[in-house]
């Protein structure tokens, strides 16, 4: 039987077909508008039954004791959990139990389950990893414009493509990228490395990385002082464009190129195809999230899209029109003398009301300096922060002090193997669920549930309802099934689970319209277009992206360039895995293919290491060995070090190179991305 659903082993959510015969999940594949010939194909998918039908599974509850984990049944472990939590909050108070939670719960739907269960608890402390992933990114297009801008590729003229590696990373994004060009696009890719999308690019501007912030504002400059700017729209949609335009003077083309390590004439180029190119989008990613500068690099990235009139239009940049969904969270139910450990970070605390306090970071500030007051219990759900958080020696120091520590996971990952309690969480073929990226923009499709639990697993949704109903609260979690709870979820936006089950290939809620800010303005304080941000400069913030200037040493020990000569750049994600996950699956692990440095033949030259040599990095954080790989991706000086290879090869681990301490003022978001280093060859 082939079923309809959403692949959630990535966060691309890509929509898919899954043969089931005997409640087996046989194979999947993924919807795709292409020609079979032209489809880029997903590993992680194909091998989706390796996945889930992977010996390593975990397949019961587990229990530490003494000499290891012993198997346990749920009650056992879930009344063990409930009653730690509750030793806790009678010992510590509520605050000191905190909800860390990694990339693979979606920030979708269940979402809310976590912040529910905490916020009835008393405890201000469900966190997640927004900060490094792309949530700073999304405040800068929420104070923009209003809202993370979705750029409609295919039918777009121009194609900016900023520090995001599709090919990768969200293969339908990709394949419209290439039909587009196809279709005769023009295609601009920004990026340090030279990728697959570079390489076909009618532009490539090679960044020195962590610059991407001098490089925005000096296409700001040269757009206005051109006069390349959509007049109309500024005029009538715009706040602060002569504040915008002063600040931009600050960055001439020329003295930015240098920085950026461009040349000049390639970026002016590339500004006046983009601004003289309509329709024209940007699509802007994860090379830009973890930089010092994340929030107004990325804000000043935005402001182009206004500048150019390319926002909200057929091929531009659009403006999603989300579901309207019941609130669950019970936030009134928290007890407002407590702030999170996260109230250090404006913006993320300010921000969204139900979406906030993603900065990961401080929950290791709260276990190891007790800052702003001690965390003692924390229930880790599906992430594993051990391998990919900044600074995993210091993440680790702060897991071994921790009073009790559970993991709702599907594999033994480092982080489990620290756990307490483990809880076995199902995989997402087994689950269903509506996801971030389907509230958030019509067709709206359904994550099916495909086939049942395996062993004795259990969906996420239905863990946190019953530890919620053990911790006390029956009336908050009355749902017995996750089609239940989203029905109540969805009731404001007038459709249940079973009508998107009626509407497989999606459910259009809202039909799809352009220039809405015509009739509803933008979703800002003031209804525009923001150059300027009231709300920013009343908390004291800049108002115009580097109005104070841009920062000297956007790069991780920079202070001590003279030990660590060599740029290292954290990357690269490999389509066969998802961050740390996966390389438990031979059909996809391939003998270590892709655990390598890459390094140009000259840097390897000067540090003496040769093809296949086994070298070791190390930057002031810690050192990791891993084989050198020649390569002419980066530049001179750089070198590109794979990275969430920790749970295979601890020496692999990439994190034990990266800071945590150095962090972007407003969104808390380390500089983990770029760090300098040195390398050297290990003998024998
Ligand atoms: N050096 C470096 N560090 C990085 C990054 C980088 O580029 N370089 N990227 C950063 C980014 S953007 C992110 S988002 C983070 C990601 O960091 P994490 O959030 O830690 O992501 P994963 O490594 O994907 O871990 C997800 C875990 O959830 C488990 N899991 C999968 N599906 C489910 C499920 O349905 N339920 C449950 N309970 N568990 C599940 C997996 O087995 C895995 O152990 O890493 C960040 N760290
Ligand atoms: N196969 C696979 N898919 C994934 C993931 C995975 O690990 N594997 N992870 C998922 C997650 S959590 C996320 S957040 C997304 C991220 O997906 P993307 O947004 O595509 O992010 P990355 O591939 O990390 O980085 C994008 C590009 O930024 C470049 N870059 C690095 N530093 C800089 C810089 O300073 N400036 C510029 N301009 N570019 C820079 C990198 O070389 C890379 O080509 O992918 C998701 N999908
Ligand atoms: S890219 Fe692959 S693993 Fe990620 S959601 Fe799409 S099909 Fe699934
Ligand atoms: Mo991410």
């Amino acid at each position: 039987m082939i079923k309809h659903s959403v692949c959630r082993l990535c966060s691309a959510c890509c929509p898919i077909t899954v043969e089931v015969e005997n409640n087996r999940l046989m194979s999947a594949a993924r919807k795709s508008v292409r020609p079979e010939n032209r489809q880029i194909i997903c590993p992680k998918l194909r091998a989706a039954k390796d996945i889930v039908y992977s010996d390593q599974r975990l397949q019961t509850p587990l229990i530490r004791e003494e000499d290891g984990f012993r198997p346990a049944g749920w009650d056992e472990a879930l009344d063990r959990v409930a009653g730690k939590m509750i030793g806790c909050r009678d010992q510590h108070g509520p605050q000191s139990v905190c909800w860390l939670r990694g990339m693979a719960a979606d920030w979708g739907l269940p979402w809310d389950y976590a912040n529910r269960l905490m916020n009835a608890f008393g405890s201000p402390n469900t966190i997640g990893n927004g900060s490094i992933c792309h949530v700073s990114r999304e405040f800068a297009h929420t104070y923009v414009h209003g809202a993370l801008a979705l750029p409609e590729i295919r039918n777009a003229r121009c194609i900016v493509v900023w520090g995001k590696n599709d090919r990768h990373t969200n293969p339908g994004g990709a394949e419209a990228i290439y039909e587009a060009c196809e279709n005769g696009a023009r295609l601009i890719v920004i990026d340090t490395v030279k990728t697959a999308l570079a390489r076909k690019a009618d532009i490539f501007l090679q960044i020195h990385p962590g610059h991407d912030g001098l490089l925005a504002m000096a296409w700001i400059h040269e757009i206005i002082s051109n006069d390349l700017y959509d007049v109309d729209f500024v005029k009538q949609w715009t706040k602060g464009f002569d504040e915008l335009k002063r600040a931009a003077a600050a960055f001439p083309v020329d003295a930015v190129a240098s920085r950026c390590g461009l040349a000049p004439e390639l970026v002016r180029q590339a500004i006046d195809l983009y601004a003289k190119t309509r329709p024209a989008c940007i699509v802007d990613g994860n090379g830009l999230d973890m930089q010092l500068e994340v929030y107004d690099a990325t804000r000043a990235a935005c402001m182009l899209r206004g500048l150019t009139g390319n926002i909200d239009k057929p091929g531009g940049d659009c403006i999603p029109q989300p579901l309207t969904l019941a609130d669950f969270q019970l936030q009134d139910r928290l007890p407002p003398a407590v702030a999170p450990v996260t109230a250090g970070y404006p913006l993320y605390n300010t921000f969204h009301h139900n979406w906030g306090r993603q900065v990961q970071s401080t929950v290791v500030d709260a276990i190891l300096d007790e800052r702003p007051y001690p965390l003692k219990m924390l229930i880790v759900q599906s992430g594993n922060p051990l391998v990919t958080m900044m600074d995993a020696h210091r993440a680790r120091r702060a897991f071994e002090k921790l009073d009790f520590l559970v993991v709702i996971d599907l594999f033994m990952t480092e982080t489990a193997k620290m756990a307490d309690v483990i809880l076995p969480a199902s995989s997402c073929f087994e689950k269903t669920q509506l996801n971030r990226a389907y509230i958030r923009n019509s067709p709206v499709m359904l994550q099916e549930a495909v086939i049942p639990p395996l062993h004795e697993s259990r969906p996420d949704w239905d863990i946190v309802f019953d530890l919620g109903r053990r911790l006390g609260l029956t009336a908050e979690f009355p749902w017995q099934t996750a089609e239940a709870a989203l029905d109540d979820q969805l009731a404001p936006a007038g459709i249940t689970v079973d009508d998107l089950r009626a509407h497989p290939q999606g459910l259009y809620v809202n039909q799809r319209a352009y220039e809405k800010y015509k009739t509803g303005g933008f979703a800002t304080p003031s209804g525009k277009f923001e150059f300027y941000s009231d709300r920013l400069a009343n908390a004291g913030m800049p108002a115009i992206p580097f109005e104070n200037g841009f920062v000297t040493d956007p790069i991780s020990f920079e202070d001590q360039k003279d030990q660590y000569p060599l740029i290292g750049i954290s990357g690269a994600r490999d389509i066969r895995f998802n961050n740390s996950q996966f390389r438990q699956i031979p059909s996809l692990l391939k003998n270590r293919f892709g655990c390598h440095i890459d390094i140009n033949a000259e840097d390897a030259r000067q540090y003496g290491v040769e093809n296949g040599d086994t070298a070791r990095v190390s930057t002031p954080r810690g050192d990791i060995v891993m084989p050198v790989k020649f390569s002419a991706v980066t530049r001179p000086g750089i070198i590109r070090i794979a990275w969430g290879w920790g749970d295979l090869d601890p020496a692999c681990s990439l994190n034990r190179l990266t800071d945590d301490h150095r962090r972007a003022p407003l969104t808390g978001t380390p500089v983990g991305r770029n760090f300098h280093c040195r390398i050297e060859k290990v003998e024998g």
